[in-house]
């Protein structure tokens, strides 16, 4: 099992999209354990972004993503990180293959709708920061149907 940690972007939030995109990972069975809304501070959205901040775009990515309220998700279930990257789409919503959200939903890079953690340490650091006091811990019973 493992957690991701994934967010509504502004675009996303002002599109009306958030009903939307959580069902799409409830209809996968990914299990929602952790929902929060809230416009970033400069400081969690520069901590979220650091790994870009020599980038050209960093200026205007910190600008989108404080510019207004974001819905910051967890999602658990097996290989969840991948699971959740496969239904969000790459990165250009231009490139993006319909039946993702991306691909739906985005015409650009930038206001791309949605984030995904893109790995095990990525995700750890990011639940951390969004979900300082952790995520909800709690049993499906449906588990048994969605997993062999
Ligand atoms: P992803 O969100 O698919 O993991 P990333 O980690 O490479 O993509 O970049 C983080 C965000 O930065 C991305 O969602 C949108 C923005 N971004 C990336 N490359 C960009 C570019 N060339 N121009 C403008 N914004 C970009
Ligand atoms: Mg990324």
């Amino acid at each position: 099992m493992q957690t991701t940690f994934v967010m509504v972007k502004p675009d996303g939030v002002q599109r009306g999209l958030v009903g939307d995109i959580i069902k799409r990972f409830e209809n996968k069975g990914l299990r929602l354990v952790g929902l929060r809304q809230l416009t970033p501070s400069l400081e969690l959205a520069e901590k979220h972004y650091a790994v870009h901040s020599e980038r050209p775009f960093y200026p205007g990515l910190i600008q989108f993503i404080t510019s207004g309220p974001v819905v910051a998700m967890a999602w658990t279930g097996v290989e969840a990180i991948s699971v959740a990257r496969n239904i969000i789409g790459p990165t250009n919503g231009r490139e993006a293959a319909p039946g993702t959200i991306r691909g739906d939903f985005a015409m650009d890079i930038g206001h791309n709708i949605i984030h995904g953690s893109d790995g095990e340490d990525t995700a750890e650091f990011e639940l951390g920061l969004w979900f300082p006091e952790g995520v909800v811990e709690w049993i499906r019973d449906a588990e048994s149907q969605i997993y062999e």
